[in-house]
């Protein structure tokens, strides 16, 4: 096995999920800023020209990160960050769905609207960033609502894919230099448990 990774958001979900089932897999840095993605060479791999990609020792490529965390936990199911009973799976699933499509989509279309190298390949509209960074602060305080029972992490009370998913947008708001306000205080004290996991460090991390 072999992970096309880089340092931006989605590869650091995938490197967050590995660092927390201890494993190891050997990996090959793609330069996305460099144009790496839109090389033959990549695109052979994803033709969306996207990373995380996940090769297999039979050639097969698997690219989206949650694809590539679901391969993993069926090879390493502990510790379980998908859930091990039918209703842990369905709670974290759910969670996992309204991260990212509250909260990554949000965060990822900032970038693409935003950053010089996507140009080519989305129509970008400045103002449209504007608009998904209030939605994206609009979801973390709908997000703060719901955490307000006081529970560390996202879906039940352990740390999950559902974290690793909403971990991406931590990632994306550190590239745009956008913070979590102090005034959602049950978002502040999900942020700083996931911050303690020691993926933040090193150079894979964020
Ligand atoms: N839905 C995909 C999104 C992957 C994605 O957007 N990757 C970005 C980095 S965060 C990328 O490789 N962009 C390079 C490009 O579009 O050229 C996933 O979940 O893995």
């Amino acid at each position: 096995m072999k992970l096309y990774t880089a340092h931006a958001p989605n590869p650091l979900r995938v490197n967050a999920f590995i660092h927390e089932k201890g494993i190891d897999i050997p990996t090959v840095r793609v330069d996305i800023m460099a144009g790496e993605t839109r090389e033959a060479a990549h695109l052979a791999r994803n033709p969306l020209g996207e990373l995380p990609v996940l090769e297999l020792d039979d050639g097969t490529h698997i690219s989206e990160s949650l694809a590539i965390c679901r391969y993993l936990e069926a090879l390493y199911p502990e510790p379980s960050l998908f859930g091990s009973t039918p209703k842990d799976a369905a709670i974290i699933e759910m969670w996992t769905r309204r991260m990212e499509l509250l909260i990554m989509e949000s965060a990822g279309n900032i970038g693409r609207h935003l950053i010089p190298i996507f140009a080519d390949k989305y129509e970008q509209m400045p103002d449209y960033a504007e608009t998904q960074k209030r939605a994206l602060m609009k979801h973390w305080a709908w997000l703060n609502d719901d955490l307000s029972d006081g529970r560390t992490y996202i879906a039940l009370d352990q740390y999950s894919v559902a974290d690793i998913t909403a971990m991406g947008a931590l990632f994306v708001m550190g590239f745009m230099q956008m913070e979590i306000p102090d005034s959602l205080e049950h978002v502040k004290r999900w942020e700083s448990a996931v911050r303690a996991k020691p993926v933040w460090e090193g150079p894979n991390g964020a």
